[in-house]
Order: C-alpha cells, then sequence, then structure tokens
C-alpha cells in the first residue's frame, strides 16, 4: 500500500492495496440483507481486503432477545465465517475483519468478541450556530440550516467511522442545550440523521434544557414535580419518538455553569431526572444525568460532586444513568478519579471521557488518550459501569479532527469503549498500521518509535504542563496556556489557578488530607490512607492531595521543587525530541499528513518551552530557589509571559507586539 493512499484513510478505512482483488465469494445465510447487512457486504467486497480469503459466509441469527452486538470470526484455510445473533453484530465483524486486512494483520483461526459496554456514546458539544464549544477541528458536522433536505454525505462517512470502532451512540448537541434542539423543525432534522445512522447501529440522543417548556411553549414553571410541566415531556417524548422510533433519550446538564435545572424550583436532581426518565420510560429511552455540578456547599471543588450527588443514591428511576467525568474537577492532564464511582452502589453510573482536547494542547499537541483513559479503567472497574461516553473531537475539518493524529484518540475511545482491556500499545499500533503507514514498508524499529511517540505522549503533556498532580494552573478562558498567575477581578475562586496550586513560601499543592480540605475521605477507606499520607500518596497526585514543603524529598532523592523543575524540563525536552522520530517517519507517511503533523511538532514544543519557562519562573518567586540547570535555556521572562496572556488566539494570530516581546 502506497503511503499516499493512506492519506485517503480517514475517509476510507479499507482501501489497502487498489490493485488487488477483492474476495470473490461473499454469502449470507439471509435471503434479503437489511441495510445493516448491506453494510457488511459492502466492506467485506471492497478491493484488496483480505488478499489471501477467497470465501466468506455471514451467519446471522437476528433473535432480538440476543440482542448484543458479539460476534465470532472462524477461519478454515482460506474460508472465513463470521456469525453473529444480530446484523449489527455481523457488521461489527465485518469491520474487524476490515481493520485486520487494513493494518496487514492475520487473520487467526478463531475470534470471538463482545463489547464490554452495551452503549459507547459519543457527546458532542455542537451549537445550533455551527460553533463548537471546546471543538478545535472547524465546526459543526450538522448542517441545521440544510437539513433535512440537503443530507451531506459525510454523516454517512461520520456514521461508518463510529460504527467501524463499535461506537453504537451519539448525542448531537451540546450540553449547554438550546430549548430550540426539541422544537418540531429540529425534530425533523435530526429524524433525517437518525435515519441515515442507523444502518450502521448508530442511536440518536439529544441534550436537553430543563427549562425548555418554559422557552419553547411559555410554560410558567419547569417545575418537575409540576404535572403541565410532566405532561409537556410526555408529549415532547411522543413527537420525538413519533419520527425516529429507536431515539436513544436525553443527556442533561442541570443546575450547572448557568443551566437550568430543578433545584431552580426547589426540587433534587433526583426528581428532576426521574421526571425526565418518564416522560421516555414507555418508548425505552434513557436519561443520562451529569454530575458536573459546582455546590455551595463547600469550598474543595474537588468534594462538590460526591456531596451533591452521593446523598441521592437509590432515589433515581432505573432508566436514569449518572454521566460522571473521569475525576472530580474538569478534564485535567492527570487527576485522580473521581470518588463519586462506587460511591452510589444503587445508582447506574457511566465515565465521561473529553477526547476533545480542551486541557491538552487543543488541536495542536499530540496527546494520546488511551493511556490516561486505561489509568481510569485501573482504578474503576469497567464492570462497575454501565456506559461510557466521550466528549468528540470532531468538526467538519477535511480530516474531521484538526491534528491528523487525534484521529487515534476518537479510534481508541471507541475501542476502549468495546474492550477496555486492551493496552495502549496495542491501540496505537493498531491505528498506526491501518491509517498512518503500511507496517510491510516501515521498518520495525520507526513503527516502534512511532507507537512509543504515541504512548508516552500524554504523560510528556502532563509533565511539561502539570506534573507531580498539580492541576488547573490554566490561562483563563481558552484552556490552552499557561497562566499560574491568573487572577481576574470578580470571578469565581474556584476557577482561579492559585485556587489549585496554592503557590507559598512553605510549599506547593492543594492540601486534601484531614487537615485540608478532606477531600481524601470521600475514597474508599484503603485507598484513603494511601493518598492522605504524603509518603504513600502516588507522586504523580501528590500536589493533588498535599500542600507539599520544597524540601520535601522525593523518590528520585530529589527535594520537590528540583523535581518539579526536572519533570517541566524532561516534558519539554520530550515534546522536542518527537521531531525527530516524525522525522525518521517521513518516508513512510503519506507527504500531506507529515508536513502537518510536523508543523503541529513544532508548535508543540515550542507550547512546552512556554509552559516551562512560565511555570519555573512564577513558581521559582515562591520557593526562593532559582531553577535547576537542567531547566536552561529559560527563553522567555515573567513580566513578558505575564503581558502575553498565552491565548490560543494570540498565539495563531500573534500580534506584531506579541512577536516582538518575543524576540
Ligand atoms: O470542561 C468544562 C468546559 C465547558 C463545558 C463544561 C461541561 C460544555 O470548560 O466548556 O461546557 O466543562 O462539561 O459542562
Amino acid at each position: 500500500m502506497t503511503t499516499v493512499i493512506k492519506t485517503l484513510l480517514s475517509v476510507c478505512l479499507i482501501c489497502s492495496c487498489l490493485t488487488s482483488q477483492a474476495v470473490s465469494d461473499v454469502t449470507f445465510n439471509k435471503k434479503r440483507l437489511s441495510p445493516t447487512l448491506e453494510l457488511a457486504r459492502q466492506e467485506l467486497t471492497a478491493p484488496g481486503i483480505l488478499p489471501d480469503i477467497t470465501q466468506i459466509r455471514v451467519e446471522t441469527r437476528s433473535r432480538p432477545s440476543d440482542g448484543n452486538d458479539s460476534y465470532e470470526i472462524t477461519r478454515q484455510d482460506d474460508r472465513i465465517t463470521i456469525t453473529a445473533p444480530t446484523d449489527l453484530g455481523a457488521l461489527y465483524g465485518a469491520y474487524h475483519l476490515a481493520r485486520l486486512s487494513a493494518s496487514g494483520a492475520h487473520v487467526p483461526s478463531h475470534i470471538s468478541e463482545s463489547p464490554a459496554f452495551a452503549l459507547r456514546i459519543l457527546n458532542h458539544w455542537d451549537n445550533l450556530d455551527g460553533t463548537i464549544e471546546r471543538g478545535y477541528a472547524g465546526r459543526s458536522m450538522w448542517k441545521w440550516d440544510e437539513l433535512p433536505d440537503v443530507m451531506s454525505p459525510r454523516y454517512a462517512d461520520y456514521a461508518r467511522r463510529n460504527a467501524s470502532i463499535g461506537i453504537n451512540a451519539t448525542v448531537l448537541n451540546n450540553v449547554n442545550a438550546s430549548p430550540l434542539i426539541l422544537s418540531t423543525p429540529y425534530l425533523h432534522k435530526i429524524k433525517a440523521l437518525a435515519d441515515t445512522f442507523r444502518p450502521y447501529g448508530i442511536k440518536v440522543f439529544l441534550s436537553v434544557n430543563f427549562a425548555t417548556p418554559m422557552a419553547l411553549d411559555s410554560l410558567p414553571t419547569a417545575d418537575p414535580l409540576d404535572p403541565a410541566v410532566q405532561k409537556w415531556w410526555k408529549r415532547k417524548a411522543d413527537e420525538i419518538y413519533s419520527l425516529i422510533p429507536d431515539f436513544g433519550g436525553f443527556l442533561v446538564k442541570a443546575n450547572s455553569e448557568g443551566q437550568p435545572g430543578p433545584m431552580d424550583f426547589g426540587r433534587t436532581h433526583a426528581e428532576g431526572a426521574n421526571m425526565l426518565a418518564r416522560a421516555l420510560r414507555p418508548h425505552h429511552g434513557i436519561v443520562m444525568w451529569r454530575a458536573f455540578v459546582y455546590s455551595p456547599i463547600d469550598a474543595d471543588r474537588a468534594k462538590q460532586a460526591y456531596m451533591e450527588f452521593q446523598p441521592l443514591d437509590g432515589r433515581f428511576d432505573p432508566n436514569v444513568i449518572i454521566q460522571i467525568k473521569n475525576g472530580p474537577i474538569d478534564f485535567q492532564p492527570r487527576e485522580a478519579y473521581s470518588p463519586l464511582f462506587g460511591a452510589m452502589p444503587a445508582t447506574p453510573q457511566m465515565v465521561e471521557f473529553q477526547v476533545t482536547q480542551e486541557y491538552l494542547g487543543h488541536a495542536n499537541h499530540l496527546a494520546f488518550l488511551a493511556p490516561m483513559w486505561q489509568e481510569f479503567f485501573s482504578q474503576v472497574s469497567p464492570a462497575s459501569l454501565k456506559a461510557v461516553a466521550g466528549v468528540a473531537n470532531v468538526g467538519d475539518d477535511p480530516n474531521m479532527t484538526g491534528h491528523p493524529l487525534a484521529d487515534a484518540n476518537w479510534y481508541a475511545f471507541g475501542r476502549l469503549a468495546w474492550d477496555p482491556t486492551l493496552t495502549p500499545e496495542a491501540i496505537a499500533g493498531e491505528w498506526i498500521d491501518s491509517r498512518l503507514i503500511d507496517p510491510a514498508e516501515t521498518p520495525a524499529d520507526i513503527r516502534r518509535s512511532l507507537i512509543d511517540m504515541f504512548t508516552t505522549s500524554r504523560e510528556t503533556v502532563v509533565d511539561y504542563m502539570m506534573p507531580l498532580g498539580l492541576h488547573h494552573i490554566f490561562a483563563w478562558g481558552h484552556h490552552y496556556g499557561p497562566e499560574p498567575w491568573c487572577d481576574i477581578e470578580g470571578a469565581r475562586p474556584d476557577w482561579m489557578p492559585s485556587y489549585y496550586h496554592r503557590a507559598d513560601k512553605a510549599g506547593l499543592g492543594f492540601d486534601r488530607t484531614p487537615s485540608g480540605s478532606d477531600a481524601v475521605s470521600q475514597y474508599p477507606d484503603s485507598l484513603r490512607s494511601v493518598y492522605a499520607d504524603i509518603s504513600t500518596c502516588p507522586e504523580n497526585l501528590l500536589l493533588w492531595f498535599h500542600h507539599v514543603p520544597w524540601d520535601h524529598r522525593m523518590q528520585s532523592g530529589r527535594t520537590m521543587w528540583q523535581e518539579l523543575c526536572h519533570r517541566y524540563a524532561t516534558g519539554a525536552a520530550r515534546a522536542a525530541r518527537y521531531q525527530h522520530v516524525w522525522a525518521d517517519a517521513r518516508p513512510y507517511v503519506s507527504p500531506a499528513i507529515w508536513t502537518d503533523v510536523n508543523r503541529r511538532l513544532i508548535t508543540q514544543a515550542r507550547d512546552a518551552q512556554w509552559w516551562k519557562d512560565a511555570c519555573v519562573l512564577y513558581f521559582s518567586q515562591f520557593s526562593s530557589q532559582a531553577p535547576t540547570p537542567e531547566v536552561y535555556p529559560i527563553h522567555h521572562t515573567l513580566p513578558d509571559l505575564k503581558h502575553i496572556n498565552l491565548g490560543i488566539d494570540n498565539y495563531t494570530n500573534p500580534s506584531p507586539a506579541l512577536l516582538d516581546s518575543l524576540r
């Protein structure tokens, strides 16, 4: 396969070798193929797929009671059989073969697959005006002004890309939801999308604004206990299902960051969620109710979701799932897991990951996130969760993800939602082999270095942004550059970096032990004691849980200050080294992708310098110690950095004054 052809892989998953033949004999036990089986047939007869195979037989039993997405693949010599209880299972089997084929891998004699989670869902934060909150890959894919009359072919591409990695649901709009999404004209647009996605096994969900009855139909209240409000939601649910019979349900951000919710009417989250759940229940719909809240009751933001939700355990209807971000604060480069997981045994829970890189360098930095999600699953058992959601990194950019390598995060999300035991190395290898290089033509050491670059990249970002458990020291608003000094008059204290880093002459970090905010007590006993003790707390979370003296001795033998300098220096150095890995890979990657990624890696390395310089210079004012030698060269001065505000807009469109200040 030539590297140029690989360029096309972002829109065409199976295009192996265009000159070779298709599998000549693909047969089905069913006489009439459903749209889903028709898609499977297309995948299995695509040119170049499985050059060693002559025959593929697809056996589906379609017993709806089996209702799962599992499949088996058996191979005997040059013949393959896919067996699945449902048509969708067969399609997943076809995608599995397509994946193996695209990466040139051998088809083993037996494969048996069944997803760990029944619901594997993307959350789009797309607004109806075409913008995407925290989106870095262009504008929204959904062309609301054209729908339902004009159907972009990209809708089917999108569905295929999801289905090919096992994603089976999507929330189309931002959790900061416009009430208009539930208006009848919009429902017709959504129906058109749902019809396109259905053969791919993708169910549509919507984010809803809790006050929609007031905004759309002038009801005087949205009180969940008011019968007129309940009736309004029931009617709305009936209307939705009359158009989209397999509609999935609602995602709700309530009483958070200005969004309306049941608490505006003196009701609880449970009362609000149950009211919506009862409207959906006759249609088998569900409510995903987010636990991302800021409660006024406690100073430590890391404790708030737990304090607000844990007491409601057992009060939610069975078709409500509480959707919890992986960490207790907000998608930071590294967080401890949210203690709400496992703390509500009588309530279904699901995790929300962020695939879009709001806090990890947007579409400029390479940060392969499988290691982060794997870390989460090593702490929270997948078996304790009902579902997995990922905030999408998808937009209308030609490659859909902005950074060409960010497609690997979309891919990794789908693969881990299917099988959370997959290792980051395995996922990176699959993606690199099938979408970036031709493994047969790429030297093993180059392939290995690419996999290493992927699997170390998240830790690299942690090191140059927020090592040792530091968190939320981002620049105001855009969350791109560093601004540990940020101080906005009148803003919420828990949006200020100093709230989190707490730097002073004594040390650095947030004391969450019993002598501090006591957030450690929200964890199970076994962990509480580990986290609460500075000598047993994992060092990668040290400043998350402790206010640590500058001269505290670390495992490396360095003091905390020296270790901090060391992490910033190694993070920045590693980011710079990725350019060499990429340079070596140049002959094996398509020129367009190579050039694009190269440009972004240069930006990333420069940003890593900014982070290192800003944080080390800023914190040295408190440590009263000079940066260690490995931090040098230091390229900027603190006054310059403060003056610049390191915003993404400043950075991508630098003003002459900014450029001057950097010279
Ligand atoms: O991560 C923060 C973001 C907001 C987002 C919010 C949330 C959609 O900065 O942009 O709003 O979390 O998850 O609701």
